[in-house]
C-alpha cells in the first residue's frame, strides 16, 4: 500500500469535538477542550505518523457568525486561513444532529476541495430512535454535496467518537486516502510545532474555562509573564517556573477568577500545575495573577497583543 502525506483542516461551529478530534487522532492531549464554545484560540498543529500514512491535523478555532467582536472575527479568520494550507479538509458535525450553524460552515470551505465529514460524538446514539435520526442524517448530508463534474461529493462520512476511539482509525484512514503519495517528512516523535511555553499557557486556559462557571465568558486570556527550564541531573527532575498573568475584561470578573479568598485561582493553579508536571515532566512551580484589560476582546490591538493572529 502507498504511503500517503499531507495537511488537513479540522474545521466545525464552536463546540462539535474538533479539539478532542485532534488529539484522538494524534494520540496525546495537545488542544484544550471544554464544554464551552470557542475554546481553541489558535491553529495547532498534530502530527500523526503511522506505518502507511503521516497527516498532519490543523486545529482550528470554531467558526461561528453570530458574534462580532474582535475576537470572534479573528478567530473566523485564523480557521478560515487554515483552509489555504491544506490538502482536504474534516467537517466536523455532531451526529445527532445538524445545523444551521454546520451548514454556514461547509459554505466556507471550497468547492474543489476533498471533504470527509466527522459525524463526533457517536457515543451519544444511545436509543434506537437516536441511531434512525443519525442514518436519517447521513442521507441527508449526501444530498448536501452530490456529485458533480466539477464538485466532487464528500469523500466519506464517518461516524466517530472522540471520547471512546470508536472509529478514530476509520476517518484517519478516510482522510489519509485523500492525500497524495509520498515519504514520511518528519520523524515520528514529533508531534507538535508549538512550544511547551504555547502548550503551559493553553493548559492554564483549560483551567480557567473550567473551573469558572457560564458566569465568566470567553473573554479570559493568558499571558506568560517568566518561563525558565532548568533540565534535569543525575539526582534530581527538571524544573519548571513559570509566572502568568490571566487577564479578564472586566473588573467585576476579577473576584470570579480568585474565589471566596482566592479559592478559586488557588485551585485553577494546582490543577494546571498538576498538568503541566505530566506534559513537561518536570517539577513545576506556578505563579498565577489576575488583571483587568477592559474590553480587550473587543480591541483589535489588545487581541493581537496577546497572540492572537
Ligand atoms: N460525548 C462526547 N462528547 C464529546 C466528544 N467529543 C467532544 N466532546 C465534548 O464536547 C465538548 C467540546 O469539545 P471540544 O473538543 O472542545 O470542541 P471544539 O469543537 O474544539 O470547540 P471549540 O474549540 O470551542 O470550537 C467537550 O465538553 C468535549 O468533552 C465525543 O466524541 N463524545
Ligand atoms: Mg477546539
Amino acid at each position: 500500500m502507498a504511503h500517503r502525506v499531507g495537511f488537513v483542516a479540522l474545521v466545525g461551529r464552536p463546540n462539535v469535538g474538533k479539539s478532542s478530534l485532534l488529539n484522538a487522532l494524534v494520540g496525546m492531549n495537545l488542544a484544550i477542550t471544554s464544554r464551552k464554545a470557542q475554546t481553541t484560540r489558535h491553529r495547532i498543529l498534530g502530527v500523526r505518523t503511522t506505518e502507511s500514512h503521516q497527516i498532519f491535523f490543523v486545529d482550528t478555532p470554531g467558526i461561528q457568525h453570530s458574534h462580532t467582536a474582535a475576537l470572534n472575527r479573528q478567530l473566523n479568520r485564523t480557521a478560515l486561513s487554515a483552509l489555504q494550507e491544506v490538502s482536504a479538509v474534516t467537517w466536523v458535525i455532531e451526529a445527532h444532529k445538524l445545523r444551521p450553524e454546520d451548514e454556514a460552515v461547509l459554505a466556507r470551505i471550497p468547492p474543489a476541495m476533498p471533504v470527509v465529514v466527522a459525524m463526533n460524538k457517536a457515543d451519544r446514539l444511545a436509543t434506537e430512535a437516536d441511531k434512525a435520526k443519525a442514518f436519517a442524517l447521513v442521507a441527508q448530508l449526501q444530498s448536501l454535496r452530490p456529485n458533480q463534474p466539477d464538485r466532487p461529493g464528500f469523500k466519506a462520512i464517518v461516524p466517530v467518537s472522540a471520547v471512546t476511539g470508536f472509529q478514530v482509525d476509520v476517518l484517519a484512514q478516510a482522510l489519509a486516502d485523500c492525500l497524495p503519495e509520498g515519504p514520511a517528512q518528519v520523524d515520528a516523535d514529533t508531534v507538535t510545532d508549538r512550544s511547551t511555553r504555547f502548550f503551559v499557557a493553553e493548559i492554564i486556559r483549560e483551567k480557567l474555562f473550567r473551573f469558572l462557571g457560564d458566569e465568566l465568558p470567553y473573554e479570559a486570556a493568558v499571558v506568560i509573564d517568566q518561563f525558565s527550564e532548568e533540565p534535569a541531573q543525575a539526582d534530581r527532575p527538571a524544573r519548571l517556573a513559570v509566572a502568568a498573568t490571566i487577564i479578564v475584561g472586566r473588573d467585576s470578573h476579577k473576584p470570579m477568577v480568585l474565589g471566596e479568598g482566592g479559592a478559586r485561582l488557588r485551585q485553577i493553579g494546582s490543577q494546571a500545575r498538576h498538568d503541566i508536571a505530566a506534559f513537561c515532566d518536570a517539577q513545576v512551580r506556578l505563579d498565577l495573577w489576575v488583571k483587568v484589560k477592559e474590553n480587550w476582546a473587543d480591541t483589535e490591538s489588545l487581541v493581537r497583543s496577546f497572540g492572537y493572529e
